[in-house]
């Protein structure tokens, strides 16, 4: 194809949708973390808002780390490809909230002048589990997280997302500007309320005067999002392409279905995001819950699990039938750990979740989400196995999902090939492990990796006896033979 590359709406197919407000109107959002996810989901409900209710929320993007979106996005002028693949076919179109991509290391006075610029009212984020700095010990800030340590060390330094969101704060402030709203978009629990546990104990550590503003004036609504969101590859890029009849380097696919519960708490004011289905509720936390133990918690499992057996996409474990067996097992456990959740009918949830897992057309490598594993676990994995131990519930989905971890954490494929683990405590993990090969020792020596697996879990002999009988199963007759058994065991 000799077509041009995605830059004026004028070249873009008449045939599919594209913005049509004023792009050039003010940048009412600040987003940290312009990934695949984030263009999936928040920028494509702020393009209904603008679309419906008008601008002012365009999107200034910063990258913490990698030019990457930038060098995608900002030769196009924000303007990138929504694929949504559905088992009848996929569509496209043009999304436009996003206006252009700061790279912090390049230059970290360019995010601080967007930050406090008055127009910008809502600073949001996807920065993944790891970039908040939260210590899983203590529930507070940790102070060795890498951009964080340098941030405190030094008030000149800005490098992590707390840095920037105070060091603004306080700019503000003193330049008698409101403050914004601060926005968690990531799958922690409460993102909210911890983000505003950090922020608080970072300013206080670096710039105490700040601290009473923040507790007073600044807003941090929690959120639950959803929707899965695979990284872009070639065919990603042909397919736009082919739809759009431009060359897009900044193309992402996604699936149907998309979620976005959040607390309504802003002190800047929002676009209107209903237009694009957000929901907005008092209380996020039942959806949180729901959606963490319920699609992440299944999603780690059959990561672990289905990585180690062979299978490289989400969609092949949905073709094992024993596999996704223990799928619909973890998915129904979870559902039991919670409470009710408003407007929710959980059974349909489950359903639902199954059959999104199983879309043929979305390609979601397991090796995608497998990575982070000490991140995730706790509120996906650890949180619901305790409640079900107190409630006297099965523990096999929680047992048989963190001894599948637990084998993918050794490193190395049945048939002896390495992989990185793509985890920040990957180096930590192998020294704990190193030189140990029974299933006993590796499950007692992971079930100490500090901060992961509370007293509740590491004290319970019946725990660890559930743990280490699969484990061992995996270790002595291979991943397949452990899911057929404990498959057969339903
Ligand atoms: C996945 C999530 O990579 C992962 O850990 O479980 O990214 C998942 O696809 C999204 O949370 C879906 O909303």
């Amino acid at each position: 194809m000799s077509s041009r590359r995605l830059k004026y709406l004028s070249a873009v197919a008449k045939s599919v949708r594209q913005p049509r407000y004023d792009r050039n109107g003010a940048s009412g959002i600040v987003h940290i973390g312009v990934g695949a996810f984030h263009k999936a989901h928040q920028a494509v409900y702020t393009d209904d808002a603008m679309e419906k209710s008008g601008g002012g929320w365009m999107i200034t993007g910063v990258s913490l780390r990698s030019p990457e979106a930038a060098d995608a996005l900002n030769p196009q002028k924000g303007l990138y490809t929504l694929l949504t693949r559905g088992p009848e076919g996929t569509s496209a179109r043009v999304v436009g909230s996003i206006r252009r991509v700061l790279v912090a290391p390049n230059d970290p006075d360019l995010p601080l002048a967007a930050l406090v610029k008055a127009e910008t009212k809502i600073v949001s984020l996807t920065i993944t589990e790891k970039g908040y700095g939260l210590d899983p010990k203590t529930g507070g800030l940790d102070r060795n997280h890498p951009a964080i340590a340098a941030d405190l060390a030094d008030r000149e330094s800005i490098q992590s997302a707390l840095g920037f969101i105070v060091s603004a704060l306080h700019v503000r402030k003193a330049a008698g500007l409101p403050p914004f709203t601060v926005l968690s978009c990531d799958n922690l629990p409460s993102n909210g309320k911890v983000l505003r546990r950090l922020v608080l104990e970072f300013a206080a550590a670096r710039d105490r005067a700040i601290v009473s503003h923040i507790e007073n004036e600044v807003s941090f609504p929690s959120t639950m999002v959803d929707r899965i969101t695979p990284a872009s590859t070639d065919k990603t890029f042909a397919d736009a392409e082919a739809l759009i009849g431009c060359k897009d380097k900044a193309a992402v696919e996604t699936e149907p279905f998309s979620q976005w519960i959040i607390e309504d708490d802003f002190v800047g004011g929002r676009p209107d995001w209903e237009a694009g289905g957000a929901v907005f509720v008092k209380d996020v936390a039942p959806y949180e819950k729901m959606k963490l133990r319920m699609l992440n918690g299944t999603h780690s499992m059959l990561a672990y699990a289905g990585f180690i057996a062979g299978h490289q996409y989400v969609r092949d474990v949905m073709t094992d039938i024993a596999l996704a067996r223990l799928v619909r097992r973890h998915i129904e456990a979870a559902s039991r750990t919670l409470d009710p959740v408003p407007g929710v009918d959980l059974a349909r949830y489950a359903d639902e979740l199954v059959e999104r897992f199983a879309n043929p057309a979305i390609a979601h490598q397991t090796y995608q989400i497998a990575m982070d594993g000490t991140q995730k676990l706790p509120q996906r994995l650890v949180e619901p196995a305790i409640i079900a131990l107190k409630r006297g519930l099965p523990l096999d989905a929680y047992a048989f999902a963190v001894a599948a971890w637990m084998r993918y954490v050794l490193g190395t494929k049945e048939s002896g090939e390495k992989y990185s683990l793509r985890d920040p405590r990957e180096a930590e993990i192998a020294k704990l492990i190193d030189g140990v090969s029974d299933a006993g020792s590796i499950v007692d020596r992971l079930l100490g990796l500090s901060g992961l697996f509370p007293e509740e879990l590491t004290g319970s002999e019946k725990w660890r006896g559930a743990v280490k009988g699969r484990l061992e199963m995996m270790l002595a007759k291979g991943m397949r033979a452990a899911i057929e058994k404990e498959s057969a065991g339903q």
